[in-house]
């Protein structure tokens, strides 16, 4: 049962590709998992998002409920935190309206995702709805009156508009229209790199050998690792600075034995890369294990997968349907008659 004495976490991932990779997991999921003991978590499978990328239906009916199970398989606990499909709840686009309406044209030209995503598409493939992807996105988190969003670094510009529009509302229609959230960025794992383009970000978009998927066989994980770049030097030290290949590596080695990538260049001090990478492969697979396991179970009931996104949908929609009509109000619209009362 969701605690209202307790600060709100609220993140989405989107359905873009069949598996999560290592930098969801290591940047945002595995963060999601650890703050649920102690906040109110609210987790969504943020389809709407990925309608930006003009999706195959098929593939994108599949994905919701394969990122669903892998939320649960990594530790996403439907019976202490909210767990639901973005579509399923109308307040997000309903909101998205109000929230466009005050957001500047200029100040939405300026979100370096959406500069980076359109240049790469050209001109016929940018949509309004990839222009307004920032706009959903606080939707999503003022809805929830979110306290507090865990991302990895990619998002903090995102984050930073949401604070500006939840801080316009309330300059607009007075304290308390909507709450100010915070970024909740881990900065060990805040970025975790393209294996084969350590400049790059890990990205479900990005070239299929420079990732690590969650639900990759041993074998693939192995390849990918064995064939990641690692700069030109031989010594094994931390200079994420002139090593960002091997840094990336030892990074990633940390984060999965709880270390810092210090202790683990001291470690390798004196060895060989293969030796590092034989180990970290071993580490890998062996952390994803589990988790490639639970997520084919969940995936093996997609009744009991669907029932409990229903649940969550529920609770979803009792939050963000108050939230919305309180904003709503702030903003003169004429509730329905019916409505129920605003938070
Ligand atoms: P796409 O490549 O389709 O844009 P993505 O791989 O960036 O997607 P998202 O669904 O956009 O995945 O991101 C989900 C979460 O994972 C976000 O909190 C994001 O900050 C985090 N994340 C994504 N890639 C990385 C990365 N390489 N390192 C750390 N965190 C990451
Ligand atoms: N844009 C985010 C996904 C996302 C999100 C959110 C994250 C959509 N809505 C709300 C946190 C809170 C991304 O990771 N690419």
């Amino acid at each position: 049962m969701l605690d209202v004495s307790r600060l709100r976490a609220f993140s989405g991932i989107q359905p873009t590709a069949d598996s999560l990779h290592l930098g969801n997991y290591l940047g945002a999921l595995r963060q999601w998992v650890a703050l649920q003991d102690d906040y109110d978590c609210v987790y969504s499978v943020v389809d709407l998002h990925a309608l930006t990328v003009s999706p195959d239906p098929a593939a994108l009916r599949t994905r919701v409920r394969a990122t669903a199970a892998q939320f649960l398989a990594a530790g996403v606990n439907p019976e202490q935190s909210v767990l639901f499909v973005q579509s399923q709840v109308p307040e997000h686009t309903q909101l998205t309206w109000l929230l466009n309406c005050i957001t500047g044209f200029g100040e939405a030209s300026r979100m370096t995702q959406f500069k980076d995503k359109s240049a790469k598409l050209g001109d016929k493939g940018v949509t309004v709805g990839l222009f307004d992807y920032p706009v959903l996105m606080a939707a999503d988190i003022l809805a929830y009156d979110a306290n507090v969003v865990p991302v990895g670094e990619d998002q903090r510009q995102h984050i930073e508009l949401s604070r500006d529009l939840a801080i316009r509302l309330n300059s607009r229609f007075g304290e308390g229209t909507a709450r100010v959230p915070e970024a909740l960025i881990m900065q060990s794992t805040a970025r975790i790199y393209d294996l084969q383009d350590p400049k790059a970000k890990m990205s479900k978009t990005g070239h299929p050998a420079g990732i690590i998927e969650l639900l990759d066989s041993p074998k693939v994980i192995t390849k990918r690792i064995k064939s990641a770049v690692t700069d030109s030097g031989t010594v094994i030290k931390w200079d994420p600075k002139n090593q960002p290949g091997l840094a990336n590596l030892l990074a990633i080695y940390a984060a999965l034995a709880g270390q810092t990538p210090e202790e683990v260049a001291q470690q390798y001090c004196g060895k060989l890369y293969g030796h590092l990478k034989v180990d970290l492969a071993e580490l890998v697979i062996e952390a994803l294990r589990p988790f490639r396991e639970r997520t084919a179970e969940y995936l093996a009931d997609p009744a009991a997968l669907d029932g409990l996104l229903e649940e969550g949908r529920e609770k979803a929609a009792a939050i963000a349907g108050a939230v919305y009509a309180r904003i709503a109000e702030r903003f003169g619209l004429t509730p329905r008659a019916n409505r129920g009362p605003a938070a």
